[in-house]
């Protein structure tokens, strides 16, 4: 049985109700997690702007900087651990779990040795006058977290966070959240005081709503649906509060003739079935110059052919689908581009070992997507490739940007004046030339336009939207 962590303390929920927490490997449940109710959140935040007010504020930059460190060193000595929980709880091969749990220790690696390089400046102003800005956290920050990379996008929200100089609450995702639970009970043997580093577990509609309610949270930060986005900004409208959005994608990766096939095609491969196609910057479009598209389709039709999917635990390419609503979206998408027409190019294959209740899907080549068409215009979130060819520049601009998304795109040539050109021309937060994501660098900031939500979060940048800034105007004489 799963608890919150609240001050940190194990605690159940005051509402007495649980959740099943499901294996999408088998689609069995192998334990609970408490159902939460707007009192448990009531009850973290008043943990968390304890510990805010009595003694956090006071640590210095240098020693909120050491703890973030000692967190990380947790992590390290833990990743395997994590990685078999993340493993079990979201359905991920062991080598995706690991990279994500390697990923959160460079998370808190970064953000420790961020804290004490975060500065106001000195602004020139008139004779007699002395005028500086301070960097001041937020206070109490609230973080809501989906099931697709829960200690990822925990490391870039919440690492920042602390760093920064804020105390948190958790809500993790409902389908994912007992990795987020361990973390904390590191946290607290690395030193962070009861308050600072807060878990609740429920439902979104519950306790995600109550989170953003709360009129004690002084920030929150959410990577999930446009859906539940808006509704958050809503929310958060109703008292002024600052939100940093993260509502994912319909990321173009973009192919010219004279690119480097043989170095483009794992990567285009990898960036729409790692984690099943459940990632936030999936390249779930791949838009072909026409001299290739031929030949490029067929290379990248034999390599989905050879993709296995199946259980975490066999480690295969790919794993099940968090639940089984993801997978019945997945075959809606599907379903209605068989109906449209849209042409099958391959298939990866389930094993037989996969069993029936699992949650799987096999990667999925399509080919002659409409524009207009659901496939080019929606986030599947599966592994599901549409491919479009494209004439010129200018069309492979257009289709880029015919999206209501903007989070990241691909571009693959070796043209330098077009990498450039192209680059500019795109609209997204991020822009990777010959290569797609950078290895995931915790250092690099990330988040979207247009619907793909806004702020930043990871890297340097991250702390900016982590603080608010005060002007102090001293008049000397
Ligand atoms: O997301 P939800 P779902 C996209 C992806 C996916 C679709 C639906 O396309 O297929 O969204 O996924 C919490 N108030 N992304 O339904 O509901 C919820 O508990 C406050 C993209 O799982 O948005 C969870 O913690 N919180 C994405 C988190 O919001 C609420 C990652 C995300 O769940 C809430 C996930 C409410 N009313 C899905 N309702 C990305 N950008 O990476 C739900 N939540």
């Amino acid at each position: 049985m799963q608890l919150n962590y609240i001050g940190n303390e194990n605690l159940a929920s005051s509402s007495g109700r649980t959740l099943p927490v499901i294996d999408p490997s088998d689609g069995q449940p192998f334990d609970e997690l408490q159902r939460s109710n707007a009192a448990d959140i009531d009850a973290a935040v008043q943990a968390a702007r304890h510990c805010f007010e009595t003694g956090w504020h006071k640590v210095s930059a240098a020693e909120r900087g050491r703890l973030l460190y000692k967190l990380s060193q947790k992590i390290a000595e833990h990743v395997d651990e994590l990685a078999l929980i993340e493993q079990r709880d979201c359905g991920k091969p062991v080598k995706q779990a690991r990279a994500d749990a390697l990923a959160l220790v460079r998370y808190f690696e970064f953000y420790a040795g961020a804290c004490d390089k975060l500065h106001g400046e000195t602004i020139p102003y008139q004779d007699g006058y002395s005028v500086f800005t301070w960097r001041e956290p937020h206070g109490v920050t609230g973080h809501i977290i989906p099931w697709n990379y829960p200690m990822q996008i925990f490391g870039r929200s919440v690492g920042g966070a602390l760093a920064a100089g804020n105390v948190c609450v958790v809500k993790p995702s409902e389908d994912a959240c007992l990795s987020l639970i361990r973390v904390a009970k590191l946290a607290a043997e690395a030193g962070f005081p009861p308050g600072a580093l807060n878990i609740v577990t429920g439902l979104g509609h519950e306790v995600g709503d109550a989170l953003a309610r709360h009129p004690g949270i002084d920030h929150i930060s959410f990577t999930g649906s446009p859906k539940v986005g808006t509704l958050i900004q809503q929310v958060a409208a109703e008292r002024h509060c600052p939100v940093t959005l993260e509502l994912g994608g319909k990321s173009p990766q973009i192919v010219f003739a004279d690119a480097d096939l043989s170095a483009a095609i794992p990567v285009l491969i990898n960036a729409i079935v790692q984690n099943a196609g459940q990632t936030c910057s999936a390249g779930s479009r791949v838009l072909i110059d026409q001299a290739i598209y031929e030949p490029l389709l067929q290379r990248l039709g034999h390599a989905f052919e050879a993709l296995r999917v199946g259980p975490a635990a066999m480690d295969l390419d790919v794993g099940p689908l968090i639940r089984q609503t993801q997978q019945q979206r997945v075959w809606d998408f599907l379903s209605d581009a068989h109906v449209a027409g849209i042409p099958m190019v391959a298939q990866g294959v389930v094993v037989d070992e996969a069993p029936q209740a699992g949650f799987y899907q096999a990667p999925t080549l399509l080919r002659d997507v409409p524009v207009d068409h659901r496939l080019a215009q929606e986030e599947v979130f599966g592994p599901v490739l549409a491919a479009m060819p494209f004439r010129d520049e200018d069309e492979a601009v257009a289709l880029a940007n015919a999206t209501q998304f903007g989070l990241v795109a691909g571009i693959w040539t070796n043209d330098g004046g077009r990498q450039f050109r192209m680059a500019k021309r795109v609209k997204s937060g991020q822009v990777f030339i010959n290569n797609y994501g950078a290895g995931g660098g915790v250092e690099l900031p990330f988040g979207g336009v247009k619907s793909s939500g806004y702020g930043r979060e990871k890297g340097f940048e991250a702390l900016y939207g982590f603080t608010t800034l005060k002007t102090v105007a001293v008049k000397h004489g």
